[in-house]
């Protein structure tokens, strides 16, 4: 038996997307963040990590988006595998760009979000000091020369790799859906992820009873922040996108 632990507005949706493309038998044990906005206990008390998601199959306890993806596609899926060699090295590129490279950057964005919206303002220039030349010279160019890279491949293609659904898409999706906030300018991001968001099975995942994942609603992405707009602009834009509340929310 399957059972997908699934943390509300987390990577956990992919999974819960995944495993209706695959139509596969499975249970949902939904675990809510605590006022932290961290996972709860409960999760740790599967998984020493305490992330989200965990799948349960059986004995086993996988953690790790990536390794649970693929697990499913060598297990159960086949058909989310792409058959040529070639493909077959693409599609892993994707599955681990996707959390290994995309991901990072953009969290890290968000995570400084989170330290600005709780300091107050007077001590900002001292403790976001670094965030902010971190931002500026590092992580706003990585987002972007990724956005660009992912942009220019999906031009004219329909999926990450060959014809048809795979798990690249799968794992893509959290990165490219929370990356909207910058999406405006990527008009091949913005088709790809409405046309995953628009198959049956992904609507099927988000109308599953105590799914919560606002970043899989539809919605005219906002205008790329300016070069000019401070990091409060950028980071707020973000965290709506990441987490559908807003910045004197968010946790
Ligand atoms: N690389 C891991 C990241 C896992 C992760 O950070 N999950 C987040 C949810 S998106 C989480 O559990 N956050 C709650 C916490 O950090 O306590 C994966 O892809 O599974």
């Amino acid at each position: 038996m399957l059972t997908l632990h699934y943390l509300q507005e987390s990577r956990a949706h992919r999974i819960l997307w995944m495993l209706e493309e695959l139509e596969l038998d499975y249970a949902v044990e939904l675990h809510e963040r605590g006022p932290d906005g961290l996972a709860p206990p409960s999760i740790k008390a599967l998984h020493p990590v305490g992330k989200a998601p965990l799948l349960q199959d059986g004995a086993r306890v996988l953690a790790e988006s990536g390794h649970i993806a693929a697990y499913l596609a060598d297990t159960y899926g086949p058909q989310l595998i792409p058959a040529d060699e070639q493909a077959r090295l693409d599609y892993r590129y994707w599955l681990h760009f996707a959390e290994g490279s995309l991901a990072p950057p953009l969290i890290a964005t968000y995570l400084f979000s989170i330290v600005e919206a709780r300091t107050p303002k007077l001590l900002r220039p001292i403790v976001l000091f670094a965030p902010r030349m971190l931002q500026a010279n590092y992580y706003d160019h990585t987002i972007a020369d990724m956005l660009g890279f992912v942009d220019a491949h999906l031009d004219g293609r329909e999926f990450f790799v060959g014809e048809a659904l795979s798990t690249a898409d799968i794992m893509m999706s959290f990165p490219l859906e929370a990356a909207r906030a910058r999406v405006a300018d990527y008009p091949n991001i913005e088709r790809w992820v409405a046309a995953i968001q628009a198959r049956p099975a992904y609507q099927r995942a988000l109308a599953k009873p105590g799914a919560r994942y606002s970043l899989g609603q539809q919605r005219t992405p906002r205008a790329a922040p300016s070069p000019r707009a401070t990091l409060v602009e950028r980071a707020s834009a973000l965290v709506d996108m990441l987490t559908g509340r807003r910045t004197e929310t968010a946790r």
